[in-house]
C-alpha cells in the first residue's frame, strides 16, 4: 500500500469555472480516503459502456466509458445529458451538440466548446488500475482563444469544490499547446496543433504508480504525479489517486470541437486468487486466516473478513478453506 504525502504551493492565475482568480494555491496529497459521492448521472446515456463486474471486490475499479456525441439531438445542450454537466452544475457553463466536425466513423456529430463553455464529465469508481484516457480535438485555423482554450482532467471534482487539477493542456493562437504537467507553468516547451484537422489527446494514468503520461499527437509532454498534478485542492483518494472529471474549458475562446473520448482500463489491480492475508504465497496460513473467520459477517465494512471469502459467495466457510487449499503456491504477479 503506497503512501504520498507532498506539499507544495503556487502563486499563479488559474482558470476556475467561468472566472479567473489569482491565487496562492497549495495542495497537500496523501492516501487519506476521500467520500466522493457517486453521481447519478454517469448510466444516463446509451453511450456511457459501463462494464461493472458484479460480485466482484474489484467493481469499482472498473467503469470503461466512452462518448462519440452521435445519441443527442443536433443543436441540444449537453448540460444534463450523458452525464455531461455545466462546471459546478451551471447550465450556463454546458455547450452544444454540432454537425459542423465530427470524428467518429460514419457519425456525424461532436461537441462545439466556445466563449461561456466549461463542460464537465464527473466520474466516480476510478480509484485504482491504470487507464487509457483519449480524445480527439479539432481546432480550426481560424479559433481565436487569446487567453487559450483549455483540456482539463481534475483528480478532484465536485460542485462547488474541493477540485483539483491533474492535466491541464491550453491551445493557444499561436498554433501550439502547452500543458501544465507536474506544476502550473513548469516550462515545458509547447508542441504544434494541426490547424483545421483532429489531434489526438492521449493519457495513461496510473493510479496504481501515481503517475500520468500525457501526450499531444503522439509526443510525450509529460509524465509526472498524477496526486502531486498540477493545483488545486488534494482531500485524497484510495491507493494514492482518482480520476474526478473531464473539463472542456473555452476561456472565451472560438469554437473548439472534441469527439470520441474513451476511457478504458489497461491493467487491473488482480488481487492473487487464495491469497488472503495477501503476503503474495498461498500457504497454509491463509487456510488458517480463512479458518478463523468462519461465519464472520461479509460486506459490512471488516477488510479481513471479506478477504476471508474467497469464493466470493458472500459466506465464510469450508468452500472458502478449498478455494485456498487448491491454489497452493506463489502467486503469479
Ligand atoms: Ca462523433
Ligand atoms: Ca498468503
Ligand atoms: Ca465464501
Amino acid at each position: 500500500m503506497k503512501h504520498v504525502e507532498l506539499r507544495s504551493c503556487h502563486v499563479r492565475m488559474i482558470g476556475l469555472g467561468a472566472f479567473i482568480i489569482a491565487a496562492s494555491v497549495c495542495w497537500t496529497a496523501s492516501n487519506a480516503r476521500a467520500d466522493v459521492a457517486p453521481r447519478p448521472d454517469e448510466a444516463a446515456s446509451l453511450q456511457v459502456q459501463e462494464d461493472q463486474d458484479e460480485g466482484s471486490a474489484n467493481a469499482s475499479r472498473r467503469g470503461n466509458w466512452s462518448d462519440d456525441f452521435e445519441s443527442y439531438a443536433n443543436g441540444s445542450q449537453m448540460h444534463g445529458q450523458g452525464g455531461w454537466q455545466g462546471w459546478d452544475g451551471s447550465s450556463g457553463a454546458g455547450a452544444f451538440v454540432t454537425q459542423v466536425q465530427n470524428h467518429t466513423t460514419g457519425g456525424l456529430q461532436s461537441v462545439d466548446i466556445r466563449t461561456a463553455s466549461d463542460l464537465v464529465y464527473p466520474f466516480s469508481g476510478h480509484d485504482s488500475g491504470v487507464w487509457n484516457l483519449t480524445v480527439w480535438q479539432y481546432v480550426p485555423g481560424i479559433m481565436n482563444a487569446p487567453n487559450g482554450q483549455y483540456f482539463i482532467v481534475q483528480k478532484e471534482y465536485n460542485d462547488g469544490g474541493p477540485y483539483q487539477w491533474s492535466i491541464q493542456m491550453q491551445v493557444e493562437n499561436d498554433g501550439t499547446v502547452h500543458c501544465d504537467c507536474g506544476a502550473a507553468d513548469n516550462g515545458t516547451p509547447g508542441v504544434m496543433w494541426i490547424a483545421d484537422a483532429w489531434n489526438l489527446i492521449e493519457a495513461e494514468i496510473d493510479l496504481d504508480g501515481d503517475s500520468v503520461t500525457l501526450s499531444y499527437n503522439g509526443t510525450v509532454m509529460g509524465i509526472y504525479s498524477w496526486t502531486a498534478g498540477v493545483f488545486g485542492t488534494d482531500s485524497g483518494c484510495p491507493l494514492g489517486g482518482c480520476i474526478g472529471a473531464i473539463d472542456l474549458f473555452a476561456f472565451s475562446g472560438t469554437s473548439v470541437y472534441y469527439d470520441d473520448f474513451e476511457l478504458t482500463l489497461k491493467v487491473e489491480d488482480v488481487p492473487c486468487e487464495g491469497d488472503a492475508n495477501g503476503d503474495g504465497t498461498v500457504d497454509p496460513l491463509d487456510s488458517g486466516f480463512v479458518l478463523a473467520r468462519f461465519g464472520c459477517e461479509v460486506g459490512v465494512g471488516d477488510p479481513d473478513c471479506d478477504a476471508a471469502d474467497q469464493n466470493g459467495d458472500g459466506e465464510v466457510d469450508p468452500l472458502d478453506s478449498g478455494f485456498v487449499l487448491a491454489r497452493f503456491g506463489p502467486c503469479d504477479y
